[in-house]
Order: C-alpha cells, then structure tokens, then sequence
C-alpha cells in the first residue's frame, strides 16, 4: 500500500472541480448511477429521503443539489450494486475475512440475507428471519438482563430508536450505550450544567444575522460540508470566521460552491476563515482563557475611561451565577501558562478576542476537537463562558453549536437511547405500556467496554455500527468479544466487528434510509432530528438491495415479540404495518417535543423542538446560566507533559464515514493512496531521528503495564504545532486506553494521546 502512496498539501479549494471529480469516480466504482439522478430530486427535499451522512441541518429552501461531496458518496455506497450475498460467505471463511481491510470488507457490498455464524466451518450460514428471530428469543430470555447491551450506532430512525429502547426497558435494562458515548457525550454532560440544556441553541437562520462565527475543532470541508454554504453567505456579508485548529484544514480556508456555476467557471473560491490559529491539541481552554483575559483587561479600561462596556454587564447581572469567581479565575491565569499551552501568542489570542469583542451576535461551532479530550466538558464549558462574557447565546444570530456526527445521533437520545436513567421520562413510560422499567442508570460505552473485557457482558445487540472499531482498547476488546455468548448485529454492510464471533453470532441486514420501506399498509416515512434539534420526515425512494431485507422497525420488533411476553399496550404488529403509530406512541412519551408529530412531518426545514436556554430560560441548579471555571489549562490534564512524549489527534480523512472507509484518499489534506500514515511537524520528525517519508512506530505512553504500539506509519511533514502528531481512526484505536476519556462524560479522549514516536 506504501508504495501507491502520494503526498503534497493540496492547494485547491474545498468543493469545486476536486469535489466533482472525486463524486464521478465513487459512482462508476460503485455501480451506483441509480443514486445519481436522485441527488437532485430527492436529497435532503421535502417529499424526498434525508441524507444518511451527518447531521448538518437541512434548509426550508433547499438549493437544487442540497447535497455535499461526501453526503453523496454515502448515499453511493449504501445504493452499490455490489452484494455480499450467502454464497460471498459459503466461500470465505470468517477467520480469512479477518484479514480484510475495513474498506475491502465493506466495499464487497450490501448484506442481502440473514446469516449465522457457524463456528464447525468456521463460516456465516443463512437462515430463515423467523430462525432468527427465535433463536435470540430463546437466547435472550436465558440471560440476567443486567449482562445484556443494547447498542445504537447513531443512524437509525426516530421510529426505529423508540422501539430499540422500549425493547430494552421492557426486557428489563437501561443498558443503551450509543455511538454519542464516544463524540458529544461531552456535550450532553457539559451544556445542561452551564446553561441548561443538552443541546445547541442555534436555528439555521441564525447563520444569516450572525456578526461573527468562532470555530473550535470541527473539520467542516470533510465532516459537515454543508456548513459551508452558510459560512459563504456569511463571508459574502463580510463576516468575519476565527478558526481554531491544530491543522490546517482547507475546509476553513477556501471553498468553490459546486452549486454556484459562476464561481465553478472562474474557480475563484470564497477564502472562509478570516483567523485561523493553530492551537496545539488540548490546548483551547488555555486559548480561550487568553481571550476571556483580554476582554476583561479592556472591560476595565473601558469602564475607567467611561466608554460602552466590553462585557454585557447587563446580561451577567440578569442571566449568570458565578461570574466573580470566574472572573478571579481568569484575572489569575498567567499569561506564560496560557501561550505555553495553547501554542499562541499573546498578539494572536489579543486579536481573536478583538474580533469576538467587535461582533454584536456571535455564534460558536465546534466539534471532536473539544470533546474528545480529558478535560473535554472543561473545554466545553470554557467556550460557553466566553459566549456568556457577552450575552451571545439566546438570542439573533448568536449561541451554540455542537455539530453532531451521524445523522440521527442527537434524535435517538431526544426518544429515549440513553443509559441514564434521569434523561428518560420512566413514569411516563411505565404508565404508558403497564411495566415497571428498570430505575438503575445502565452502562454508557466505556463502562460496557470495561464489561466486556471483565467478562460481565453475555449479549450484545447492535442496532447499526462497528463497536469494535470505533472504541479504544482494540486488541483486549477483540479478545474479550469472543467469550460472549451471543452477538446480534443489525447492519447494511459487513465490518470487522462481524468478524469477532460470540459464541452465537448473528447478521440481521436492513435497508438503507433512501430505500423504499414497504409495509401492510404501504411505504412508510421515518424521521431524524438534525444538529439544530429540527425533525424531519425521510422518504425511501429506491427498489431495496435484496427481497430478504427487512426494515429496521420490522427487525426490532421481531427480536422483541420472540424475547417478551405479549403486552397489549405494546402493539409491534400494527407499529411495523403502519409507522405513523410509532410517532403517535412517541408523542405521548414526549408531548413537549413532538406535539401533533403526524401533522408536522413536512414543516420545510423541519420543526424544530423546544430549546429552553434559546429563550434564556435556564434549566439549571441556579436558574441562571453558570460560569464554570475549568480545572487547568491544558485539556488533556497532563497526560501529554514530558520532553518525548507527543499529543496525538485520531481524526477522519476526507474518503471515511466513521469506520466505513470509502478509499485511502485525503484529497483536502494532499494524501493519497494510503491511510497509514502519521502527520508531524518536520521539526519534530528531525528531532525524533525520522526520514522524511520514514517508517515509524508509536508507543503509547501509559504506565499501566499494558503495551500498546503500532508500527508501519509514514511519517508526513505537515504544517502542525510541535508536539502534535496526527493520524487516522479508526486504525490507531489500538492505541488509546480505555480509562483515557473525558472525566465527567467518559467520551474517549481520541484527540490527544499522549505517544512516543520512533524510526520502525
Ligand atoms: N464525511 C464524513 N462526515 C462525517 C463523519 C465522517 O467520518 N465522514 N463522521 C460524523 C461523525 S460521527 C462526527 S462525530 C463528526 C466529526 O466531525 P469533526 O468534529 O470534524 O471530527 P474529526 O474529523 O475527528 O476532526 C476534528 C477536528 O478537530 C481538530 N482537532 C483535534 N484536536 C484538537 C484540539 O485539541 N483543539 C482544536 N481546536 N482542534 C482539534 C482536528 O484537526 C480536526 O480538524 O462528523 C460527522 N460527519
Ligand atoms: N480514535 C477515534 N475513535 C473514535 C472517534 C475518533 O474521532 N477517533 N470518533 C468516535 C465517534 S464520533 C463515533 S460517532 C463512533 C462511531 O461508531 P459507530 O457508529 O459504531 O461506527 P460506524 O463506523 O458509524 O458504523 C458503521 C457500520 O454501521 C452499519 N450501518 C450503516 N448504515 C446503517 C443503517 O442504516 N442501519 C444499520 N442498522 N446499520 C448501518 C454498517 O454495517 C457499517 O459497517 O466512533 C468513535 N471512535
Ligand atoms: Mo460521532
């Protein structure tokens, strides 16, 4: 694979020609012409099916192609015309497909059939659905439900979701760890203690009044593209958008919108950040502090000196609890600490903060880069202080906005996927269905793992995902896997976590979201929720990739009839035959969300659910919005400290969804043809003994007798932070250990692992 592999920074913009290019060679590898035409017609529409990448809103006036370059690949790979049908398995066996690439796997096709692992030839079987569905009756009706995991990957429907969690419930735990766990967990946890609720604040229209955009840690061109038609409007007003970021990722620099047939003509793209600072890893709470120090340094000057005030006094008056402590807090931190750890200087924070301070309504974006660290609640929390300083959230063009990954992740915790119990309304649900839901707090994915490799866990039920893959501690995970007594996997296409066998091992394959889901009473719609909490209805609208799928509802359903006793108040049967149903079921768990859910379902760029800290109502032990102090400047809390020791970032390529890898191109990041490969600063690479280009190693640097190290990483000069490295997820997984997670959230501290780098 090193051999194909080419590398030099990539100086075209995000989108434009690039974007086209690459789009035409996925559908012709793909065979998926089909999907071509429907980009137009159905993508992101009203009337059409939502796109099953992120969960980037979508607009009430969508463009003709409201779809981005990597939406569309993932809408050509789930329409292939590949498959991986029984006779793909009668020829391989599991333990020779263990040695498949992610990519190779995944790239053979859709699953069109359920399948048994048998482990006499050491290969998956079919069988019949209703086998299936007996079978992990009989098998789960022998466990204490306590040892049982219902997983969900972030993808599947409300509809879908409601009744995952339901089964859950029903069967007796609170077990439903979700791929959240690993990505904005941190939010969940952090937002509600600040400013009372679990979510961002922001409507997409805000885009259009903001004064100015802050950006931390969220790689736009790659992982929500869609974005950027904002962010260009915005521009084209003058806007000004501060990036920080320890790479320099194109998408915040320069973008040619493949919509706009002027600018793809002159290819003369629209520059997007205005300030871009690369902060080193971990480094944000530090920066963010710099900044809050400069705004209180001239808050005072402008008091002394009788001018308008930098702070909105008023707003911290009326709306805040704990601003002196804060402030002390702040007026403490030492200007040598704060460039020392974020990697900037003075100057640079000075001029970010006077940019903030010049904007009437500013809105904060960010991503993994804040979450996924050990102080990531810290670094959450500290940018909502810095909105706080100046009343920016709850009102025009102003808050905050975690973009979140897949494309229903925050609407499956919204209906109930949660393993705390105090998220889910259970008196509601208890009175609803006549049960007594199990009231002990379930176990979120770092304490499943812990489970798992403790061998505590006996069954576990994915409802989409790649769990292996995607958690830390790869290689005492896979081991740990195989002393489960049953694995039950609900997916589209195969991945290596299919690939590590319990003791019973099954294959459920369902249809994708743009496929047509026909039941008794015709073809259904389902609904997500997006990143602005706003709900959408979803259409299918292509054939299903075999006769033998079935819906994801349908799947859920079954597994719960075969496992439960008949509940009258829980009628699967009519649910599966008419999803309306469902939303009405839905509606009664939750009248304040989904009021008059079946009216609503074609609202143009959705409804959206109410958000109390929009209206500057305060849902916290305060009443008021809190200032939170973090616990130290650096957010990786030390792990990282030491003259040898690097941070290193696990981050997506442009050509992955996740653990789906579509190719080993990072067009945007200038690399081709291989995913093995370690960005660092040439500085760093010279002092560490490594050729350009060299082969390396990386040890983690963790005292706790496990080794963990992975050779066969080029070395890439890239322009990064000293001390920052970077590499892809989910190859480097086996690299991170379990217990280096975010201390409040638990969400794995994926952005900054402390390695050694060595010439392999
Ligand atoms: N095409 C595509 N779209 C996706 C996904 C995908 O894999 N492919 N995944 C989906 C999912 S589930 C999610 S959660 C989102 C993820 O989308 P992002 O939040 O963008 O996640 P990452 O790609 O992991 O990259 C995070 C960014 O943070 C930066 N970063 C790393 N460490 C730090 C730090 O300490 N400080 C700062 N300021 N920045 C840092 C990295 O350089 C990188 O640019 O995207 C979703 N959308
Ligand atoms: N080191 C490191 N680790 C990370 C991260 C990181 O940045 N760095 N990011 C974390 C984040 S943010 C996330 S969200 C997790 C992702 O973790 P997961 O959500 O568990 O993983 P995915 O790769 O999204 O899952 C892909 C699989 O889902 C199945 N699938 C796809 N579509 C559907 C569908 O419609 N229905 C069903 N039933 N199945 C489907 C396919 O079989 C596919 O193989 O990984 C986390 N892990
Ligand atoms: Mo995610």
């Amino acid at each position: 694979m090193t051999e194909r592999m080419r590398d030099k920074p990539y100086r075209q913009p995000t989108g434009g020609w690039g974007s086209i290019k690459s789009l035409g060679r996925h559908i012709s590898r793909q065979g998926a012409f089909r999907a071509a035409g429907a980009l137009f017609r159905d993508h992101n529409k009203t009337g059409g099916y939502m796109c099953t990448s992120c969960a980037w809103a979508k607009p009430g006036k969508p463009h003709m192609g409201e779809f981005c370059e990597n939406g569309a690949k993932a809408t050509f790979w789930d329409l292939t015309s590949r498959r991986s049908p029984p006779e793909f398995f009668a020829a391989h066996t599991v333990s020779e497909l263990r040695g498949w690439s992610d990519h190779d796997l995944e790239n053979h096709g859709r699953l069109t059939h359920p399948m048994r692992y048998d482990a006499a030839s050491d290969k998956y079987l079919p069988l019949s659905w209703a086998d299936a569905f007996a079978e992990i009756g009989a098998a789960l009706k022998g466990q204490d439900p306590d040892d049982v995991v219902f997983y969900a990957s972030g993808r599947a429907s409300l509809e879908t979701s409601y009744m995952y969690q339901l089964l859950a419930r029903l069967y007796g735990t609170n077990n439903l760890p979700d791929s959240s766990n690993m990505c904005h967990e941190t939010t969940s946890v952090a937002l509600p203690e600040s400013i009372g609720t679990p979510v961002g604040t922001i409507l997409l229209e805000d885009f259009a009044q903001t004064d100015c955009v802050l950006s931390f840690g969220q790689n736009v061109g790659t992982n929500s593209p869609r974005l950027l038609h904002e962010l260009q409007k915005l521009r084209q007003r003058d806007v000004p958008v501060v990036v920080f970021n320890p790479l320099r990722e194109r998408g915040w620099e320069e973008f040619v919108n493949p919509q706009h047939p002027g600018q793809m003509l002159t290819n003369r793209p629209t520059q997007i950040a205005t300030q871009y600072y690369q902060v080193s890893a971990a480094g944000d709470i530090a920066a963010m502090t710099g900044m809050a120090k400069a705004l209180l340094e001239w808050d005072d000057e402008a008091r002394a000196a009788g001018r308008e005030r930098i702070l909105d006094a008023d707003f911290i008056a009326r709306h805040t609890h704990g601003f002196d402590a804060f402030q002390q807090h702040v007026r403490a931190a030492d200007w040598s600490g704060i460039t020392a750890i974020s990697g900037l200087p003075r100057a640079s924070l000075e001029a970010a903060a006077r940019t903030y301070a010049c904007a009437r309504s500013v809105i904060a974006v960010y991503g993994m880069g804040l979450t996924q660290h050990r102080l990531g609640s810290d670094n959450v929390q500290m940018l909502i202080n810095l909105l706080l300083m100046r009343g920016n959230i709850g009102r025009p063009g102003a808050g905050i906005c975690p973009v979140r990954g897949h494309s229903n992740v925050q609407g499956q915790r919204t209906v109930g996927i949660a393993e705390k119990t105090d998220l889910v309304p259970l008196d509601r649900l208890a009175e609803q269905y006549g049960f007594q839901p199990p009231r002990e707090d379930g176990m979120n994915t770092v304490e499943v793992c812990e489970a798992v490799i403790a061998g505590k866990v006996r069954a576990f039920l994915g409802l989409g995902g790649n769990f292996l893959r995607a958690v830390p501690e790869r290689e005492l995970m896979e081991e740990a896997w195989a002393g489960m007594d049953l694995s039950v996997q609900i997916a589209t296409k195969l991945n290596r976590t299919h690939l590590v066998p319990a003791r019973i091992t099954f294959l459920l394959p369902t249809l994708v979201r743009s496929e047509i889901d026909e039941q008794a009473t015709g073809p259904q719609i389902v609904t997500m929720e997006d990143s602005t909490t706003c709900i959408h209805a979803s259409r299918g609208k292509f054939r299903p990739a075999s006769p033998d799928l079935l819906s994801e509802p349908r799947i859920v359903a079954g597994i719960a009839q075969a496992t439960l006793a008949g509940n009258p108040a829980v009628p699967w049967d009519d649910w599966v035959a008419d999803y309306a149903l469902i939303r009405d079921a839905i509606e009664a768990s939750f009248p304040d969300d989904f009021r008059d859910f079946n009216g609503r379902l074609d609202v143009p760029g959705g409804f959206a659910r109410p958000v109390a800290a929009r209206e500057r109502r305060w849902q916290t032990d305060s009443g008021k919005a809190n200032f939170l102090n973090p616990r130290a400047l650096s957010a990786d809390d030390g792990a990282g400290e030491g003259g040898e020791i690097l941070r290193l970032i696990t981050l997506r390529s442009n050509d992955q969804f996740n653990t789906t890898i579509y190719g080993d191109d990072d067009r945007l990041r200038g690399i081709h043809g291989s995913r093995m490969i370690v960005m660092i600063n040439p500085d760093d690479r010279i002092r560490h003994g490594i050729a350009s280009r060299g082969t390396v190693r990386l040890t983690t640097a963790a005292q706790d007798g496990v080794t963990r190290s992975m050779g066969g990483f080029r070395a890439i000069d890239r322009d990064l932070p000293p001390g920052t490295i970077a590499a892809y997820y989910p190859e480097c997984n086996a690299l991170i250990p379990l217990w280096h997670h975010d201390e409040k959230s638990k969400t794995p501290a994926a952005k900054s692992v402390p390695v050694r780098i060595a010439p392999d």
